[in-house]
């Protein structure tokens, strides 16, 4: 019988994140890597677009005009998923109907003034206003006494439904966890109960020491394409230090976190010479006034390209009716990604 090789065999891996297992083929990803001999894409995009919604000065499609902002702006999404109001409800005896309203506020992030950007496009010192942004939307949202979680996230590219090329981001701020955030929480709680330690803090203490998923680092933050990674190019931002929310950043830190955001997006980026789609998103501690010892400030990216700017991979059929799964490996994914410039591919050609 074979012996068992990681980058030879069909196996799964499991996420201690969401308790959920993904299929790793490596042996079907054994094709020529072609992405480097992508003729590089440029989107000439003007610094102002007199038509876009999110550019400073312009009007939204309500009528409401965006302040000439300089830096970050932040509006209510004029076409919110949730809403503040209180509603009287009478819950269903039938536990196969359960329901209850949700309560919450919804809204838009511009990274920059400049519509031509992206975050790795921008100068480390602006990204870093965004991250004080952040702090201060993740304060004030949840402070609100029906806010017990705050989600700060970026959809980036057509494929990942952005309607705007414009730099932005979103937040979600609401009465409940989110299930992926509830998940999350249950897997950190049960792991600190067991061991009185944070379980991201031991996995990177592990991930530093064998540094095949590292990705990048700093003296604050490291990428890692995680060991149960999903999607071809998934990257995980863990903080070096065990903290729960991004309020409890020291200044340092905060540009220590922009200036990772910057080299991971300059490396997608760099990766098929194009502006790299993806989502990606902060999973950190509730704001429902609980201490939360177990949370460990972590982001997620998720991109969904696989071979090059344009063929993506899709979760759909087994992915679907079976569980998620992946050809590259994980160690492969995060040496392509390690191995590419930090200086963005517009820059050099
Ligand atoms: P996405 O590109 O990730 O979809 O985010 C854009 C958000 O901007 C979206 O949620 C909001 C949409 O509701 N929006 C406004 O609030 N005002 C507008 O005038 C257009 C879009």
């Amino acid at each position: 019988m074979q012996q068992f090789d990681n980058n030879e065999h069909p196996h799964r891996r499991y996420n201690p994140l969401t308790g959920e297992w993904v299929l790793v083929s490596p042996h079907r990803a054994k094709r020529p890597w072609q992405g480097q001999n992508e003729t590089p894409l440029h989107d000439h995009r003007p610094e102002y677009d007199p038509l876009c919604y999110l550019c400073p000065g312009n009007e939204r499609s309500n009528g409401v005009m965006n302040k000439k902002y300089t830096d970050v702006y932040v509006f209510d999404n004029d076409f919110p998923a949730l809403l503040q109001e209180e509603i009287n409800y009478k819950a269903e005896s039938n536990s196969l109907f359960q329901f209850k309203p949700e309560r919450g506020i919804n809204r838009v992030i511009c990274f920059s003034p400049r519509h031509d950007l992206t975050l790795p496009e921008m100068e480390v010192t602006a990204i870093e206003k965004v991250v004080q942004e952040w702090k201060r939307q993740y304060q004030d949202l949840g402070s609100r006494d029906f806010i017990n979680y705050v989600q700060i996230f970026e959809n980036k590219g057509a494929v990942m439904g952005c309607s705007n090329p414009h730099p932005h981001g979103q937040i979600w701020a609401q009465s409940s966890l989110p299930t992926q955030v509830e998940k999350t929480q249950a897997s950190l709680q049960k792991y600190y109960k067991e061991h009185n330690t944070s379980l991201l803090a031991d996995y990177l203490t592990a991930e530093l020491e064998k540094k095949e998923r590292l990705v990048t680092e700093n003296s604050h933050f490291a990428v890692v394409v995680p060991f149960w990674a999903t999607w071809p190019y998934e990257t995980l931002i863990v903080s070096k230090r065990h903290f729960g929310n991004i309020v409890q950043m020291t200044d340092e830190e905060s540009k220590a976190f922009a200036e990772i955001i910057k080299r991971i997006t300059v490396r997608y980026d760099n990766l098929f010479n194009t502006s790299f789609p993806y989502s990606s998103g902060i999973h950190q501690s509730p704001t429902d006034g609980q201490e939360h010892p177990e949370w460990h400030f972590h982001m997620h990216f998720y991109p969904p390209l696989l071979r090059s700017a344009t063929v993506k991979k899709f979760m759909v059929g087994y992915e679907m009716m079976g569980e998620a799964q992946r050809d590259i490996s994980p160690e492969k994914s995060a040496e392509i990604l390690r191995n590419l410039p930090e200086v963005h591919y517009k820059q050099t050609v």
